[in-house]
């Protein structure tokens, strides 16, 4: 089973926002923005960008008929600056133009004078300066300070990760086209079509049923167009309104990388507390997330950190506290994970800083304490299977742990500046967005007298392959080829209020809410069959695009079947809402059961590094992966090894440098900011899909589980590998437990220096 858009991708014949035929009279338009960090606006001219050849039309935020706010959880978010500029790249004004050269050309004859006002880049400093977002956020489960007491040993330490570009290949894009009196349909490149209606709405002033959104598909967004598409669809929709013309904006990729948001950057405080075997029992970590000038989805990851403050280990005393701390950076947003490795990096540092410090093997205390079946987290939901510790078994088998320690000793001994590490990385990711509300989905199906079937539903595809696996549910539902059935755009009218396309769920709810439609469709239809037959319905079913009676096909086909209901005026469209089953969640005491399930797997890392130079190179990776019964094995290996290589490019070479002073961003290239590359990915991945957990029906999607973000923290353990190979290269100390791991660090690390 293949992912369907292969074939236009390879071809270049796949449809982005950017090649869509531009209707007459498109205006391109081009977003102002400022290049201060922090500070008063003292005045704004642009007048002289007006009078410029081609302009139409600067917009301000006078302009804006509506609310000027783009804000989804806390209403802190400008659609354009009006006071004060609260970070580089915020949008400031837009320029319309008749060519897209003439916008940005324009751009230089906007003059707009600034009060600079001190930035702050570090979110300790903001926390120290009160600027949090929310009030902090604590997760706790028993009583760590009665029970620091009795441990023998009482690891205390810091952790940092950096940010992370999500470099979608397609830029932040839309166009939008004036209906009817105030009516617009925006094409947006956004994982949230939804998100961008409603704000478009409130930023116009108009009823919601005003604005349509559709997305054909995006290519890319790893959470960076969660929320980070809406302001610029929104922009071409004020443009649009405000002239009667159809408004197309593109983002180049300098633009891009400066003027949107990226991974969290976290700094943490911990305490981890032991028994004198190695059993953990105390966990205290302080989360300072870097949220960024305004606060999108911040809370929102911040809570997932705390969900995964433990990591895949059972701690019976717990506190976890986040704080989202206001910073002059572009608003940092959702990224694959959503909080999720910020805090299980911590946890594995902990846990690495304790086998230095005691000597007891880091294998042995991550392994003594994975959480085992019946065990909770320390928001109450009870771990029902055995996979964490099933597929750290499996996995030390696959990668033949004990025999490759062995090679790897012997290897270290006799090599003098190479040396190889190995690491464990045991995850468990809670699958559901947080936010009970959100996790719903719909579908509208059509099947057409020729028998072809047209699915919608609120799922955006992004390259993950959401299409391909909802259109194979369809497909067996109605036992008919997968070339038969289309999943159409995703579009506002067709499917309303949806969830963004996000939190790894989008195919197990779009999907389950299209085979519930199907079903629907389905049972009609068989209704009519046993009309013709008569005959009990109960007999009846749907096999090779023809009805069978009990064990013998009849000699209605599909195609037939569909005609006559059509002929005897039975409706051939259905529309089905899923609500994910047996979530909740109480705020007031932190605990419920937030997540439908988790999927959980290890990966065994073995790297070489060159401790003269400080390269290195990810040798194997070994994965065992808990993904239920898999739908498509192709596209999951697909979002495994694309997740494994995303998280180790987090933890390695990605590096984000902000200016300290002036909090401009310094890696705004790609020249600068380097992301793995084909050379760099591991010489062997192997991955092996275990059977585990059996979902209960309508949980998953036909006892699949969701593949979107977990794999992505595999990638951890590559960090830990390198840290091994250095401690053989005679490393003592516990390090800076700071990544990205850059090959700057691991010869600062080893000289002893300090590259901060
Ligand atoms: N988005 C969101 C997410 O709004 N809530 C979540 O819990 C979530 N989790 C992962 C990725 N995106
Ligand atoms: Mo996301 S991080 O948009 O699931």
């Amino acid at each position: 089973m293949k992912h369907f858009d292969a074939e236009l991708h390879v071809k270049g014949k796949s449809m982005f926002v950017g090649d869509i035929p531009e209707p007459e009279g498109t205006l391109h338009a081009a977003v102002f923005t400022s290049s201060c960090a922090h500070g008063k606006i003292l005045s704004l001219d642009t007048s002289e960008a007006e009078a410029f050849p081609g302009v139409i039309r600067v917009i301000t935020a006078k302009d804006i008929p509506g609310e000027n706010e783009i804000g989804n959880i806390v209403l802190d978010e400008p659609l354009l600056a009006e006071k004060t500029v609260h970070f580089t790249g915020e949008p400031v004004a837009i320029v319309l133009a008749e060519t897209r050269c003439q916008a940005y050309n324009a751009l230089n004859f906007i003059s707009m004078e600034v009060e600079e006002l001190e930035a702050v880049v570090d979110p300790r400093v903001a926390a120290k300066l009160g600027e949090l977002i929310v009030p902090p956020r604590t997760f706790s489960c028993g009583n760590t300070e009665r029970a620091i007491r009795e441990c023998a040993h009482v690891i205390r330490g810091t952790a940092e990760t950096g940010g992370q570009e999500h470099l979608y290949l397609e830029t932040q894009s839309a166009l939008c086209v004036p209906g009817e009196g105030d009516a617009l349909h925006i094409t947006s490149s956004t994982q949230g079509p939804s998100f961008v209606q409603k704000i478009a709405a409130g930023v116009l002033g108009l009823p919601i049923h005003l604005v349509q959104v559709d997305v054909v598909r995006l290519g890319g967004a790893f959470g960076g167009k969660e929320d980070q598409a809406t302001p610029w669809a929104v922009m071409t929709a004020l443009g649009a309104h405000l002239t009667g013309r159809p408004v197309k904006l593109v983002l180049k990729r300098h633009e891009d990388l400066v003027n949107t948001g990226k991974r969290h950057p976290y700094s943490s405080d911990f305490t981890l507390g032991l028994d004198d075997c190695g059993k953990i029992l105390v966990w205290e970590v302080d989360y300072y997330q870097n949220s960024g000038a305004v606060s999108d989805l911040s809370t929102a990851i911040l809570e997932r950190s705390l969900f995964h403050c433990t990591g895949s280990y059972f701690i019976p005393n717990v506190r976890a506290t986040g704080y989202c701390c206001r910073t002059n950076l572009a608003p940092n947003t959702a990224f694959r994970g959503f909080g999720g490795p910020q805090a299980m990096f911590v946890m594995e540092a902990a846990i690495h800083k304790a086998s230095v410090e005691t000597g007891i093997p880091v294998d042995h205390i991550q392994k003594m304490n994975l959480m085992k079946p019946g065990e909770r987290f320390p928001y109450g939901m009870e771990f029902p299977c055995d996979e964490i510790r099933s597929s750290w078994n499996l996995a030390e088998e696959l990668a033949y742990t004990e025999k490759t320690r062995r090679n790897i000793r012997k290897f270290n001994s006799d090599s003098r500046y190479l040396k190889k590490g190995i690491s464990m990385m045991p995850v468990c990711f809670g699958i559901s967005f947080a936010s009970p509300f959100l996790n719903q989905a719909s579908a509208l199906v059509h099947v057409y007298t020729d028998g072809s079937v047209s699915i919608s539903t609120g799922a955006v595809e992004m390259g993950q392959g959401v299409n391909s696996r909802i259109r194979q549910v369809a497909a067996d539902v109605f036992s008919i080829p997968v070339k038969r059935t289309r999943v159409e755009s995703t579009n506002t009218t067709r499917n309303a209020n949806t969830s963004p396309t996000a939190a790894s769920s989008a195919a197990d709810m779009n999907g389950n809410a299209a085979q519930i439609a199907c079903k629907e469709i389905r049972g009609r239809l068989l209704e009519v069959a046993s009309g013709i037959f008569d005959c009990e319905v109960e007999n009846l079913h749907l096999k090779h695009s023809n009805v069978w009676n009990g064990e013998k096909a009849t000699d209605l086909s599909w195609n037939q079947l569909v005609m006559k209901a059509y002929m005897n005026r039975t409706d051939l469209s259905s529309h089905a809402h899923y609500a994910t089953p047996g979530i909740h969640f109480d705020k007031t005491t932190e605990k419920g059961r937030p997540f439908a399930y988790h999927v959980s797997g290890t990966a065994v890392t073995e790297v070489t590094v060159d401790c003269m130079l400080g390269t290195y190179r990810i040798d194997r990776v070994n994965i065992v992966h808990h993904g239920g019964s898999l739908l498509n094995p192709l596209l999951d290996r697909g979002q495994i090894e694309g997740a494994l290589l995303q998280g180790i490019g987090w933890v390695t070479m990605e590096e984000l440098a902000w200016d300290s002073r002036s909090g401009r961003l310094l890696a705004d290239t790609l020249a600068t900011y380097k992301v793995p590359d084909i050379s760099f990915t591991p010489d062997e991945v192997n991955i092996h899909f275990a059977e585990g957990e059996k979902l209960e029906d309508g949980v998953g999607l036909n006892g699949s589980k969701a593949i979107g973000e977990p794999p992505f923290m595999y990638g951890i353990g590559a960090w830990f590998a390198i840290l091994n190979a250095m401690r053989a290269f005679g490393l003592k100390a516990p390090p800076d437990y700071t990544a990205p791991m850059t090959p700057e660090r691991v010869l600062m690390t080893l000289t002893g220096g300090n590259n901060n």
